[in-house]
C-alpha cells in the first residue's frame, strides 16, 4: 500500500427532484459500502458529497413550479440530504454548490486558468430570444423536425422520430417555454481546450489504468478514439456562478464546471470547520499519499475521466482520480427509471411505506446492483430476497443462536470447550471468506462481496442444522456450549463482515450481541466473545413481508403506467398535425414497389432487441421470414398470427440481429407513433398483388 489516506467522492446529485433507488444504486451504497469498509479496517476516510444546485435542469423545474430557482433547491437539497442520512450514507460532509465557499472557490479556480492563458476565447453564432434577452439552450429550442416534420422536436433530438438534432436543424425554431421566434446572435465563451489534453490522457487512461472497469475505460477509449474538442466551460444564463472576468456580464460558470469542483470546495468547508480532526483540506488534494475515487453513474463518466482530469491538469496542483468505479443503470419493473414520468421508487416514500427497513432495500440494491450491465429492480425479488435470504439464512441463524443461549445458558456466552473437526472446518470456512471478502471489495466487486458475507451466514445456518444443538440440550450440555459457543463468535463475526452493507442490521445486531471491540481486523476470529458474556436483549434481525405491502407497490406502479399512457396519448393528440404529402410521384414508379398479401403463421420477438418481431408469412410462393421494427406497438405478437397483411416483396433482403428479413410489412403510425400493421378488408388469395 502506497497510500496514506482515501479520498471518496460520490457524484453530486441534482437539486431537481428527490433521490430514488437507481441513484442509491448505482452510486451512493457503493461509495458507502466501500467508505465504511475502509473505516473499519482503520484507514484514513473522507466520503465527500453534496448537491448540485446549477445547471439549466433546476431553472426549468422553478419555472414549472411557479417559484424561484433558489426555492426549488433549497427545497430538494434538504430532501435529499434526508434521504441520504436516513439510508445510512455516512458522508462525512454534505454540502451543497449554491454555499458561498463553493462559489469563491469555483470562481477562483476559474480565474487562476483564465490568468494563466488555460482558456480559448471563441465567437458563434447562438439562439437568442429578443423578447426576453435570453440565450437559449438546446434543449430549451424546440422547433419543426427536419426529418419527420413533427412539430415540437428539441434543439437536441426529435423524441417523434428519435434522430438526434442541433438547433440549428429545426425549422422556425422558437422558444419552448415563451414559445417566441428566435434569432442568431454573436457570443463569446471559454472553452477548455481538451485537444491539448488528448495525448497526456491516452497515456495517463488507456495504458495506466487498464484496471479500471471495462464499461469505464471502453467509453474513454471511444471518446479518445473520437478525438477530443474543445469545451465550453462558461453559459449564457442567468443562474450559477458568474464567471469572474471583466465584461462578462450575464455568464456564468458551466454547470460541469463548477460541480467538480465542488467535491474540492467542500472538503475545504469540512477541513476548514473541524481542521483538529480533517486537517487541512490540501492533504487530501494535492498530496500524492491520498488515493481519489470517484463514485458515479455512466452518463457522468466523460466528465469524470476526461473533463474534470484535464481540469486538475490544467492547474497543476492537484492528485488525479486513482479509479472511477462507474455502474450502469438500474431499471424498475422493466423500464428505464425517469423522475418525469414519475417511474421510480422514490426513497422518501419507500421509507413511509418501510418503515426501518432501509437494510432491506440497501441488500436489495446490492444484490441486483448494475456493476457490468444494467440491471433491473422488481418488487417481486425484492420481497424474495428479503423473505429468502435475510429472513431464512442470516435472520434464521442469528435467531437461533442467541435464543438457543438464551435458553440453555441464561443468555451468557458458554464455554467453547473441546472443538471437533468439524467445528474446526466450520471455522476455517469462515475464515477464507474474510480473505474472499477483502479480494472483491479491494476490487469494487460490492454485489459478489456481499454474496460472500451472506455466505458466512450460511456457514452458520449449516452448522446449526448440522449440529442440531437443541436436541443435544438434553443429553450433552458440554457439546452444546460448544456448538453454541461457535456460533456466537460467528454470529459477531457476521456483524462485522455486514457493516459496511447492513449498517443498521449490523447496529442491531452488535447490540443483542454486547459486542464492544469492532474492527474489520476482528473477522475470522472465533474469540470475539468471552465465556460468561452477557448477551443483550434478543430480537429479530428482519421480518417477513407478505404480499399485501408488495402488490401495493405494483398497483402503484400500475397506476403511473396507465396515467402516462393516457398522457402520451393526449399529448401526441394534441400535438397531431397531419404529415405532408410527399413530393409528386408516377404510377412507373409505384409500379416498381411489389405489395403483396400474406397470412402471418408465427409471429414472436427477436432475441436480444427490444424493437423487433420476426414473422413467418404465407407469401403463396413458398413463404417467407419479415422482421419487422414494431415490437413496442405489439406487445403481445400472438394476436397478429392469421391475420392476412400487406408487405413489399421486392426489397433486397438484409441482415438484422443475424436474420434475414426478406421485404417489408407495411404499417399505419398512428398519432402517437404506434404502429399498427395494414390488411386487407375482405380475405383474398396469399401472394395478391395490391396496386
Ligand atoms: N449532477 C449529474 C447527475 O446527477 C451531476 C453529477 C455531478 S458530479 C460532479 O447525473
Ligand atoms: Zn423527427
Amino acid at each position: 500500500m502506497t497510500y496514506k489516506r482515501t479520498l471518496i467522492t460520490a457524484a453530486l446529485p441534482y437539486a431537481n427532484g428527490p433521490v430514488h433507488i437507481g441513484h442509491l444504486a448505482g452510486v451512493y451504497v457503493p461509495a458507502d459500502i466501500y467508505a465504511r469498509y475502509l473505516r473499519l479496517k482503520g484507514q484514513e476516510v473522507l466520503f465527500v458529497c453534496g448537491s448540485d444546485e446549477h445547471g439549466v435542469p433546476v431553472t426549468i423545474r422553478a419555472r414549472k413550479e411557479g417559484i424561484t430557482t433558489q426555492q426549488v433547491v433549497d427545497r430538494y437539497h434538504e430532501l435529499i440530504k434526508r434521504s441520504f442520512a436516513d439510508f445510512g450514507i455516512s458522508f462525512n460532509i454534505y454540502s451543497r454548490t449554491t454555499s458561498a465557499i463553493h462559489h469563491q472557490f469555483a470562481s477562483d479556480y476559474f480565474r487562476k486558468l483564465y490568468d494563466e492563458g488555460k482558456f480559448v476565447e471563441q465567437t458563434t453564432e447562438q439562439f437568442y430570444d429578443p423578447e426576453t434577452g435570453h440565450f437559449l439552450t438546446d434543449r430549451n429550442i424546440r422547433g419543426e423536425c427536419p426529418h419527420c416534420h413533427s412539430l415540437g422536436a428539441y434543439g437536441d433530438q426529435c423524441e417523434k422520430c428519435g434522430s438526434t438534432l442541433s438547433p440549428e436543424e429545426l425549422i422556425n425554431p422558437y422558444n419552448a417555454e415563451t414559445g417566441n421566434p428566435l434569432v442568431k446572435k454573436p457570443t463569446s465563451h471559454w472553452y477548455l481546450p481538451l485537444d491539448q489534453y488528448q495525448q497526456w490522457l491516452e497515456q495517463w487512461i488507456l495504458e495506466e489504468h487498464k484496471e479500471w472497469r471495462p464499461n469505464v475505460y471502453g467509453q474513454c477509449k471511444s471518446w479518445l478514439d473520437g478525438g477530443l474538442r474543445p469545451r465550453a466551460v462558461t453559459r449564457d444564463l442567468d443562474w450559477g456562478i458568474p464567471v469572474p472576468v471583466e465584461g462578462a456580464e450575464g455568464k456564468v460558470l458551466y454547470v460541469w464546471f463548477d460541480a467538480p469542483i465542488g467535491y474540492i470546495s467542500n472538503t475545504k468547508e469540512l477541513c476548514d470547520a473541524q481542521p483538529e480532526k480533517y486537517g487541512k483540506w490540501e492533504t487530501w488534494w494535492k498530496d500524492s499519499s491520498t488515493r481519489l475515487i470517484h463514485f458515479i453513474g455512466k452518463d457522468n463518466i466523460v466528465f469524470h475521466c476526461i473533463v474534470f482530469p484535464a481540469m486538475l491538469k490544467a492547474d497543476g496542483s492537484y492528485i488525479l482520480p486513482d479509479n472511477v468505479p462507474s455502474n450502469e443503470f438500474l431499471n424498475l419493473e422493466g423500464d428505464k427509471i425517469s423522475t418525469s414520468r414519475n417511474w421510480a421508487v422514490w426513497l422518501n416514500e419507500y421509507l413511509d411505506d418501510f418503515p426501518g427497513k432501509q437494510d432491506v432495500l440497501r441488500y436489495v440494491l446490492t444484490a441486483n446492483a448494475p456493476e457490468t450491465k444494467d440491471n433491473d429492480f422488481t418488487w417481486a425479488d425484492f420481497q424474495a430476497r428479503n423473505n429468502n435470504e435475510l429472513v431464512a439464512i442470516y435472520g434464521n441463524f442469528i435467531n437461533r443462536a442467541l435464543v438457543l443461549t438464551g435458553k440453555y445458558f441464561d443468555g451468557k456466552v458458554p464455554a467453547q470447550g473441546e472443538l471437533t473437526d468439524y467445528d474446526r472446518q466450520t471455522i476455517d470456512e469462515f475464515r477464507n471468506v474474510k480473505v474472499e471478502l477483502e479480494r472483491l471489495l479491494n476490487d469494487f466487486r460490492f454485489r459478489d462481496a456481499q454474496k460472500e458475507a451472506m455466505n458466512l451466514a450460511r456457514i452458520g445456518n449449516k452448522y446449526l442444522a448440522d449440529t442440531e444443538p437443541w436436541k443435544l440440550a438434553k443429553t450433552d450440555l458440554a457439546r452444546t456450549a460448544t456448538i453454541l459457543n461457535v456460533s456466537l463468535q460467528i454470529a459477531a463475526n457476521l456483524a462485522i463482515a455486514f457493516e459496511p452493507f447492513l449498517p443498521f442490521s449490523s447496529a442491531k445486531l452488535r447490540e443483542m450481541l454486547g459486542l464492544e471491540s469492532f474492527s474489520w481486523e476482528n473477522l475470522g476470529r472465533t474469540d470475539l466473545l468471552a465465556e460468561g458474556h452477557a448477551l443483550g436483549e434478543v430480537s429479530l434481525l428482519f421480518e417477513k413481508i407478505d404480499e399485501a405491502p408488495i402488490q401495493a407497490q405494483l398497483d402503484r406502479l400500475a397506476r403511473i403506467k396507465t396515467e402516462n399512457e393516457a398522457a402520451a396519448q393526449a399529448e401526441a393528440l394534441k400535438n397531431w398535425q397531419p404529415v405532408p404529402v410527399k413530393t409528386a410521384t408516377n404510377i412507373d414508379e409505384f409500379d416498381k414497389t411489389d405489395i403483396r398479401v400474406g397470412t402471418v403463421l408465427e409471429c414472436g420477438p427477436v432475441k436480444k432487441s427490444d424493437r423487433l418481431l420476426q414473422f413467418r408469412i404465407d407469401d403463396g410462393m413458398g413463404g417467407r421470414t419479415i422482421l419487422s421494427g414494431i415490437a413496442q406497438s405489439y406487445p403481445d405478437p400472438s394476436v397478429l398470427v392469421g391475420k392476412q397483411v400487406l408487405f413489399i416483396a421486392n426489397f433486397p433482403p438484409r441482415k438484422m440481429m443475424g436474420i434475414e428479413s426478406q421485404g417489408m410489412i407495411l404499417s399505419a403510425v398512428d398519432a402517437d407513433g404506434k404502429l399498427v400493421v395494414t390488411t386487407v378488408t375482405a380475405p383474398v388469395r396469399n401472394g395478391a398483388q395490391v396496386g
